[in-house]
Formats: structure tokens, C-alpha cells, sequence
């Protein structure tokens, strides 16, 4: 039987992104007869997508890359501090070609179906072009912002110019010189367009409908001696990131907000936002996520760094959020994203004044004005986390569809699997430590886990596993538990699963896990330890 008709495998990886590369290079390393399937045509998951200008890292290059060859660290050069998407993808790339992983590889496979069959143990697929598989396990690596949404605006398909998600900008270069250029969405991806393409287009508009806290990137380029000096430290550097709630580099301030004077709290700002990355974000003071008064503080300093960028006070106060508070949203890291304002060619319309209408055959309509453009590019984001999940119609005993169980709001244990779906696991998935965090150090850990459970089973002669509903049960009490105090709960972002252009999304769930990735790697390290405590085996 060739690769292309072998219908059957003991592992199908769904997704061939960060996650699922790592993943299946150690199923081989194991001797398991692995695929990966993606529905792209190449490898690259997020980064092999999201091809619009400015799409970069807000995670350190050197701390996002995989740790667990030193061969490949000492290899490859991270030429930026935060790496652009062509670099990246060529990075993925890299380590494909590098482990021989692209022969387990299938693309342009996009799994429409997953059936559990209970007699044989098998999850049985089926792929969009008719095709059928089957497996003993299925692990979903499928990304947490894989499922662009579009508003739903009417008129959508009657516009003449071009238009796109910015996830799935075009593979070709966009001619944007001269251009006239709508932007609808001011989320991360939104800033990071409008930042890059404002001094390269004829006229950009940006609608608006609630603006972002930002803080600076500070992006700069690596040379070899940095680089070397890097690869030196790496050990360091991925110790550090394992003891942080969010496995970056940054680490919190641990003096108290309270404890300290105001002059203290500013020379920390200060200094905090001429610094690269997240730090303005994760090493400022821990109450900053948790205390009404210290977010009000930090935030009106933020506001006060807006109105020092912006030229145009009327502007300025447009791009001042006014219904949260700084961090309690994934914060975008900018880059001349608020000097873009100052440019004449740049307007802002806030739609919550004058909301979009319709688009229009030349552009769009608001309640004030029609706004003529030739190319509209909608930055609106995701259904989030398990919007991939709901997308596909995931059967488990009995029949059960998953979307249902999760009707609502997520269960799962330990965010890694799932009651009455024996099997399958979400490597990253609602309750998992991967939502909140420098994505592949999280994703290194739950690969790691979900291998050497699978050798477990293997070894015992194990066709089974599924976890206990108490287990579920208390580990949906601890991830509550873990997120009662943050801010971020208070407030309708896609982190907690709101989608205004999806039905169904406008309540807010618990979908991430806010207890931080060491927690979180304790847990499932004693859940391992005690014999895997919490699941059953067949
Ligand atoms: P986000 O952060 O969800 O941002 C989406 C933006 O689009 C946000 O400003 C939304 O405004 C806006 N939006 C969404 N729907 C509409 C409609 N119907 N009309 C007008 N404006 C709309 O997604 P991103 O892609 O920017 O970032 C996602 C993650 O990618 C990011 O956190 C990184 O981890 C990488 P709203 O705030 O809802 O009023």
C-alpha cells in the first residue's frame, strides 16, 4: 500500500503548525506510524496564514523557537528580536527538512468528521474530499486563532475592489502603493497592518469599533555576535521561561503596587516601555491583572503615552479605551502603530459613533457617509480556541457530538482531554495552559505529555483512554478557581470566548487557563506520576 492510499494509522495529528511539527517528530522518534493532516497546502499552521504586513512575533524570537534540539539551536540565526512571518515559515520549514518530517505530511486534508468507533477503539475520519481513515488516537493541533470570522455585514460580496480576512491574505504580494485602503479591526492584527502599511498606501481609513491598549514592540535586528551570545544562554533563557506564568522571558515585579511610592511605580514604567516586548505587560506588578485600583493607575499612565504620540487630541482620545482597563485583553505590541495617526493620509472613523452599514459595490456605507476604497481588508479576528473544534463534527460514545457537550462552555481534563471522547486529545485546547502562554514552550510540554502517555498505553497493550467525569469535573472547578480573580474575566474579549460575529458567542466562558504554565505543568506531571490519575484505560 503507498502513503497516498494507506487508510489506517495507530496516530493522525490534525495540524500541521507548530504543534503538530513537534508532535510528529516524536511519534517517529517513538516508532509509531504517524500522519499529520492539514487542510493548507503546506506546512505552517499560523505562520504558514497569516501573510499580511507586520505579522511578527510579540514573543521573543530566541524564546518561541522549539527547545528540544540543541543542534537545531545552535543552527539557526533569529535575525529580529521578534521575527516576521516569512522568517517564520521558512523556520518551520527548517525543521521539517531538517527531521525528515514532511514525508508524514498530508495536505490540502481537511478533516470534515471524527467518529469514535466503541467496538475496535478506532476514531474513524472523514476528509473533506470523500476520503476515510482511521486511527486509535487522534490529536487535534489545530491552533488557537485558526478560525478567521468575517462580520456580517450585508453587501459583502457586491464590492468590486479586493477584499480579505488578513488571515488569509494572499500569497501573492497586494500592490498597495496609491491605493486606497479600508481597515475594519484595531485587535493585535489590526495595529500590526495599520503600523506597516500607513506610510505605503495612498489613503488608509481604520474602523474602529473599540480601541486596544498597545505598548511599543521595540523590535530590533540580531547580529551573529548577539545570536552567539544567545546560543550561550539558552539554557538560562528557556529556565526562565519555564518558571513564568506565560513562558516568556519577562518576569513579574514582585514588589507590591501598594508597597511602593508613586515616583517608584513611574521609574518602572518608564523604563518598561523602551523595553522590547511583553515586559510592559508581564514584568510589570502582578496586581496590574488583579487589582481595580492598580490597573486604573497603570492605565491612565498608558492613556498619558497616547496623548504624547498622537498629534490630534480628538484622535488621541479615540484611541484611548475607555471601557477596560491596560492588559485585562491580550495586549497587541505596536510598531508606529499611534504616529500613524499623525500622517495625513490616515483617518480614523469610530464605528461606534457612525457604525458600518453595508459595503458597497465602491466600498462602504456608515450611518454618516459612503467611503470609497480598493482594497478592504477585515482584521476581525477569531473564533477562538474552540472554534476549530466546533467546526467539525466530533462524535464520541454514544453518538455524542462534542459541540453539544460544549454547548456550554468547554469540560475537559487537564485541557488535554475530553469525557465520553477516549482517544483524542486537544494539545492546544479550551483549559489549557497553551491559551495564555509563549505558545510552543506549552505546546513542548503538552507534546511531551500526550507521547509518553501514548508509549504508556502502548506498552501495557492499552486501547483505551479517557478521563472520569470527577476528573472533569474538579479540573473545571480549578480552572475557574484559577481565573476568579483576574481582571480579564470582567471583559468581552475573545479570551473569553466572545465573538460578536458568531452566534452563540456573546456570553462570556471560561476557555483559557489563567493559573500560569508551571501550575499547570504540575498537574499534569503528578497526574502522570500517580499511574495517570483521573483516567480510565481499556
Ligand atoms: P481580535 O483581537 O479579536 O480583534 C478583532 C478586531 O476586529 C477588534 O478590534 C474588533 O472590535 C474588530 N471587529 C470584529 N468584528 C467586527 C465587526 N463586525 N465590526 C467592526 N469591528 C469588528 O483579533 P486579532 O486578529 O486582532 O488578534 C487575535 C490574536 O491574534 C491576537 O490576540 C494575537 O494572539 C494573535 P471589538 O474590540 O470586538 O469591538
Amino acid at each position: 500500500m503507498t502513503e497516498g492510499t494507506k487508510s489506517h494509522y495507530e496516530v493522525i495529528v490534525i495540524g500541521a503548525g507548530v504543534a503538530g511539527i513537534y508532535q510528529i517528530k516524536r511519534l517517529v522518534d517513538l516508532g509509531v506510524d504517524a500522519v499529520v493532516l492539514d487542510a493548507a497546502a503546506d506546512l505552517g499552521g499560523t505562520w504558514y496564514w497569516n501573510r499580511y504586513p507586520g505579522a511578527r512575533f510579540d514573543s521573543e524570537s530566541y524564546t518561541y523557537g522549539y527547545s528540544f534540539s540543541k543542534e537545531l539551536l545552535d543552527e539557526w540565526h533569529w535575525k529580529e528580536k521578534f521575527s516576521g512571518q516569512p522568517e517564520n515559515l521558512r523556520y518551520l520549514n527548517y525543521v521539517a527538512e531538517k527531521f525528515d518530517l514532511r514525508r508524514h505530511m498530508r495536505f490540502n486534508c481537511k478533516v470534515e468528521a471524527a467518529r469514535f468507533d466503541e467496538a475496535q477503539d478506532l476514531w474513524r475520519l472523514k476528509l473533506d474530499d470523500g476520503r476515510d481513515l482511521s486511527c486509535r488516537f487522534v490529536i487535534m493541533a489545530v491552533g488557537l486563532l485558526s478560525t478567521p470570522t468575517l462580520p456580517r455585514f450585508s453587501g459583502m460580496d457586491s464590492f468590486k475592489g479586493r477584499s480579505f480576512h488578513t488571515y488569509y491574505w494572499p500569497h501573492e504580494p497586494v500592490d498597495m502603493v496609491g491605493k486606497k485602503v479600508a481597515v475594519i479591526g484595531t485587535g493585535a492584527t489590526g495595529i500590526q497592518v495599520i503600523g506597516e502599511i500607513a506610510d505605503k498606501v495612498g489613503e488608509l481609513t481604520v474602523f474602529q469599533r473599540r480601541p486596544n491598549w498597545s505598548a511599543p514592540l521595540n523590535n530590533s535586528p540580531i547580529s551573529e555576535k548577539q545570536m552567539a551570545e544567545i546560543r550561550s544562554r539558552y539554557d538560562e533563557i528557556f529556565a526562565t521561561c519555564a518558571r513564568t506564568p506565560g513562558g516568556f522571558e519577562h518576569e513579574p515585579d514582585r514588589r507590591g503596587f501598594h508597597e511602593v511610592t508613586r515616583q517608584e511605580r513611574l521609574a518602572l514604567w518608564d523604563r518598561l516601555y523602551d523595553e522590547p516586548g511583553f515586559g510592559i505587560w508581564l514584568s510589570n506588578f502582578r496586581e496590574i491583572f488583579t487589582d481595580e485600583v492598580a490597573n486604573a493607575e497603570f492605565s491612565a499612565y498608558i492613556a498619558d503615552r497616547i496623548r504624547r504620540r498622537v498629534k490630534d487630541p480628538v484622535t488621541a482620545e479615540k484611541l484611548i479605551p475607555k471601557d477596560h482597563g491596560f492588559g485585562v485583553q491580550r495586549v497587541p505590541l505596536e510598531t508606529r502603530y499611534f504616529e500613524a495617526y499623525n500622517r495625513s493620509n490616515v483617518h480614523l472613523v469610530d464605528i461606534s459613533e457612525t457604525p458600518i452599514k453595508r459595503i458597497t459595490e465602491t466600498g462602504l456605507r456608515t450611518t454618516a457617509r459612503d467611503h470609497d476604497f480598493d482594497i478592504i481588508v477585515y482584521a476581525t479576528g477569531f473564533d477562538a480556541i474552540t472554534g476549530a473544534f466546533d467546526r467539525m463534527d466530533i462524535r464520541g460514545r454514544g453518538g455524542r457530538r462534542l459541540r453539544e457537550k460544549w454547548a456550554e462552555g468547554p469540560r475537559t481534563y487537564l485541557g488535554l482531554q475530553i469525557e465520553g471522547f477516549p482517544n483524542l486529545f486537544t494539545l492546544v485546547g479550551p483549559h489549557n495552559a497553551a491559551t495564555f502562554c509563549n505558545i510552543p514552550r506549552c505546546i513542548e510540554q503538552n507534546v511531551d505529555w500526550v507521547t509518553a502517555l501514548i508509549a504508556y498505553m502502548r506498552d501495557r497493550g492499552h486501547t483505551r483512554v479517557e478521563p472520569t467525569p470527577e476528573a472533569e469535573r474538579d479540573w473545571l472547578a480549578h480552572v475557574h478557581d484559577t481565573g476568579r480573580r483576574m481582571l480579564f474575566t470582567q471583559v468581552d474579549s475573545w479570551m473569553m470566548g466572545i465573538n460578536s460575529n458568531v452566534a452563540g458567542k456573546d456570553r462570556r466562558t471560561f476557555i483559557v487557563y489563567a493559573g500560569g504554565a508551571p501550575k499547570y505543568r504540575e498537574k499534569c506531571e503528578e497526574a502522570a506520576a500517580g499511574g495517570y490519575v483521573g483516567f480510565t484505560f481499556r
